[in-house]
């Protein structure tokens, strides 16, 4: 089934939203596949923004990101990465809207509180890059309940 790379940023971590951010996929009924607490450095968070370089926010984008721990996640079900974007909302607050987690939790662009991977294809680069190790194989069993 189809994956995607979920990070709770740093402010997310910080302002106490974590349990509030898992609960809402949670209870979406997307599965939880890998779940980790981790500072990243400056060459690493440098990794995962590689495609955001040429940007004139990129050194304050690595800043904000290594600034604390983060919360590396990966979340699977039908059309996660599509539907995650949504539970998340857009990328400026200001125009995410109420009922999205940046909608609700956040005001600027550069505190967005959360990331989500872009498409399936950068899911998977994502989710090897912060998950090297084995997953963790667990089916839910509530998957008839939730699928039909
Ligand atoms: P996304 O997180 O919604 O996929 P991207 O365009 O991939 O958005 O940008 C990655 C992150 O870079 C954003 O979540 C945000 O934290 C930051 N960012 C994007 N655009 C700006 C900007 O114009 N100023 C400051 N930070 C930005
Ligand atoms: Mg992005």
């Amino acid at each position: 089934m189809e994956q995607t790379f979920i990070m709770i940023k740093p402010d997310g971590v910080q302002r106490g939203l974590v349990g509030e951010i898992i609960g809402r996929f949670e209870k979406k009924g997307f599965y939880l596949k890998g779940l980790k607490l981790i500072t990243v450095d400056r060459s690493f968070a440098e990794k995962h923004y590689a495609d955001l370089s040429a940007k004139p926010f990129f050194n304050g984008l690595v800043e904000y990101i290594i600034s604390g721990p983060v919360v590396a996640m990966i979340w699977e079900g039908k059309n996660v990465v599509t539907t995650g974007r949504k539970i998340i909302g857009a990328t400026n607050p200001a125009e995410s809207a109420p009922g999205t987690i940046r909608g609700d939790f956040a005001i600027d662009i550069g505190r967005n509180v959360i990331h989500g991977s872009d498409s399936v294809e950068s899911g998977r680069k994502e989710i090897a890059l912060w998950f090297p190790e084995s997953p963790v194989n667990w089916q839910s069993s509530v998957h008839p309940w939730i699928y039909e």
